[in-house]
C-alpha cells in the first residue's frame, strides 16, 4: 500500500532482531537447525515415555538422526495423542517446574493442554521478539492487547514478548470496543495486537463514533489466531490506515510466535526457523513434498522442554519458500494460512474451501468482508446458503436493484466452485461480530 495512507512512516525494512541467524546463508540457517533437532529428538525420547515407546517400536535411535532425511521415517504427533493424554501424559519435565498452562479446542469435549518452564517462556519471548520486529514494531512502541488474557495462548504470549522488547504493554484484553477506541486515542497506541475480524469490528465501531482513523497514533496491526484474508486485510488498512500484518502459530507447538510477516513479504511470514523444523506433506499420503508445493505444514518445535512435541501436523495448508527476502532475511517463508485441511465441506460431491468464498467475494464491489456459510441438508440433498453482508453504500431500498445484485454474486459463486450457492443479502451490522476467531462456517449436516 503507498505510504501515504499510513500514519506514521515505517523504517524502510523494520529492524532485524537475530541478524546472525535471520540474515545467515541457508546452509548455515540448516546446519543450526540439523544440531538442534538431534538435541530436541533426544531431549523427547529421553523425558517422554510415550516418544520413547514409539521410536523404540520403529528401531529409531536418537543416534539415528544424522540428516534431515531421517525424520521423514519418525512418526507424526496430531491433536488425537495430545487429547489420548490428556492432561499431562506428553509432558517432559517435573510439573512442579512447569510455571504456566494453556489450552486450546480439542477433538472432544475436552481441550489440549500444554505446558513451558522457564527456559520455554524465554525462548517464547525470544520468538515474539523476532516476529513483532519483523512488522516494524520497537522497543518504545506503545502495544494494546485485545486479545483475551486467559488459556488462549494469544494473550500472554504476545504481551510478555512485546514487554521484553521494551514495548509499553496496554493489557487492555478482549472486548469492550468502546474502552478500547478511548484508550488508544488517550495513551497513544502505536501498535494493536488483536484477530483481524475484531480489529474490523472496532474499525467500523469507530467510524459509527465518527473517530478518525487518519488521525489517529496506530501504526501497525498485529493480527492473528484466524486466517486474515486478502479483503479483510485491504479493508483494514484502507479505514484504520495502518500496517496490517499477519502472524501465525498454534497452542501444540508454544502458541503465536511460530512465524510473521515482515514488510517486504507482503502475505507471506517469515518462520523462526531457530525454533521451528518445518516441513510441508501431502495430507493424503504424509510424504513430505518439495519446496513451493501447497500442502499441509507440520512443525516440529527446535528449542522446547516441558512440552516437546515431534512432528506436530497442524493441519494448515501452505506453500514454503526459501527464496530471499526483499528485507534481508533469509528465513523461509510460507503463504497465509487461508484454510486448513479439516475446513474442506463437500457440498454433494465437490470439495470447497471458505477461503475459496473470500477470493471471490474480494472482486465483488460492495462486498463485505463479514459472511456466513451455512451447510444443511434437510432435503436430504447439500445446501449451501451464503449470508452477506453489503458495505453500506451498497445496501439499498430497491428490491430489484438487490436481486440483481444478490443473482449476479451467485453467478460468480457458481461459475468459479461449480455448485449452487443460495445467496441471501443481510444489512450492514448484521453478521455477528467476535472479540476472538471468527467462525464463517456453520454445518448443520453434522448435528
Ligand atoms: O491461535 C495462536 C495464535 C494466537 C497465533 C495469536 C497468532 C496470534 P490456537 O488457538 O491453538 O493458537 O489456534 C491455532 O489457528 O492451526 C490455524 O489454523 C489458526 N491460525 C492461527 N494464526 C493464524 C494466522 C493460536 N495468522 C490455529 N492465519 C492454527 C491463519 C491462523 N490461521
Amino acid at each position: 500500500m503507498s505510504n501515504s495512507v499510513i500514519n506514521n512512516n515505517q523504517s524502510a525494512t523494520g529492524p532485524i532482531f537475530n541478524k546472525d541467524f535471520e540474515c545467515a546463508s541457508r546452509d548455515e540457517i540448516r546446519t543450526k537447525q540439523l544440531e538442534q533437532l538431534k538435541k530436541q529428538v533426544a531431549w523427547t525420547y529421553e523425558h517422554v515415555p510415550y516418544y520413547q515407546q514409539q521410536l523404540d517400536a520403529i528401531g529409531f535411535k536418537p543416534g539415528d538422526l544424522r540428516d534431515f532425511s531421517d525424520v521423514e521415517s519418525l512418526p507424526f504427533t496430531d491433536k488425537n495423542v495430545l487429547r489420548d493424554t490428556y492432561p499431562f501424559g506428553l509432558f517432559a519435565v517435573p510439573m512442579d517446574t512447569v510455571v504456566r498452562l494453556h489450552a486450546s479446542s480439542g477433538t472432544t469435549g475436552k481441550p489440549i493442554v500444554v505446558g513451558y518452564n522457564q527456559h520455554d517462556l524465554e525462548e517464547w519471548r525470544y520468538c515474539i521478539k523476532t516476529i513483532v520486529q519483523m512488522a516494524g514494531v520497537v522497543p518504545g512502541d506503545r502495544a494494546q492487547m485485545a486479545f483475551g488474557y486467559g488459556m488462549f495462548t494469544g494473550g500472554f504470549g504476545l504481551h510478555y514478548g512485546l514487554e521484553d522488547l521494551g514495548c509499553m504493554m496496554i493489557p487492555a484484553g478482549s472486548g469492550n470496543t468502546e474502552r478500547h477506541l478511548m484508550m488508544i486515542d488517550d495513551y497513544k497506541t502505536t501498535v494493536l495486537i488483536a484477530t483481524p475480524s475484531y480489529a474490523m469490528h472496532m474499525c467500523e465501531t469507530g467510524e459509527q463514533l465518527g473517530y478518525d482513523w487518519s488521525s489517529s497514533s496506530l501504526r501497525v496491526g498485529l493480527f492473528g489466531g484466524e486466517p486474515c484474508p486478502p479483503l479483510l486485510k485491504h479493508r483494514i488498512e484502507e479505514r484504520m490506515h495502518i500496517f496490517c500484518t499477519d502472524n501465525y502459530g498454534l497452542t501444540e507447538v508454544m502458541g503465536p510466535g511460530v512465524s510473521g510477516e515482515c514488510l517486504f513479504a507482503r502475505d507471506q511470514q517469515h518462520i523462526v526457523e531457530d525454533h521451528f523444523y518445518w516441513e510441508v506433506i501431502d495430507p493424503k499420503t504424509g510424504k513430505v513434498l518439495p519446496e513451493g508445493s501447497e500442502g499441509e505444514l507440520v512443525l516440529t518445535p527446535l528449542n522446547k522442554q516441558a512440552f516437546p512435541v515431534l512432528r506436530y501436523r497442524t493441519r494448515d495448508l501452505t506453500v514454503v519458500t526459501t527464496e530471499p527476502c526483499a528485507c534481508g532475511r533469509t528465513t523461509a517463508r510460507m503463504s497465509k494460512v487461508r484454510s486448513r485441511t479439516d475446513d474442506m465441506l463437500i457440498i454433494r460431491g465437490t470439495n470447497v474451501f471458505p477461503s475459496q468464498f473470500e477470493d471471490i467475494l474480494h472482486n465483488i464491489k460492495g462486498a463485505s468482508p463479514f459472511y456466513s456459510l451455512i451447510v444443511e441438508n434437510s432435503t436430504g440433498l447439500d445446501r449451501l446458503t451464503l449470508k452477506l453482508e453489503l458495505e453500506p453504500a451498497y445496501f439499498s431500498d430497491s428490491f430489484a436493484e438487490l436481486d440483481s445484485y444478490r443473482q449476479n454474486v451467485a453467478e460468480k459463486l457458481r461459475s468459479v466452485l461449480q455448485v449452487s450457492v443460495d445467496v441471501k443479502l443481510v444489512a450492514p451490522g448484521s453478521i455477528e461480530r467476535t472479540t476472538g476467531k471468527a467462525k464463517h462456517v456453520e454445518d448443520l449436516r453434522k448435528l
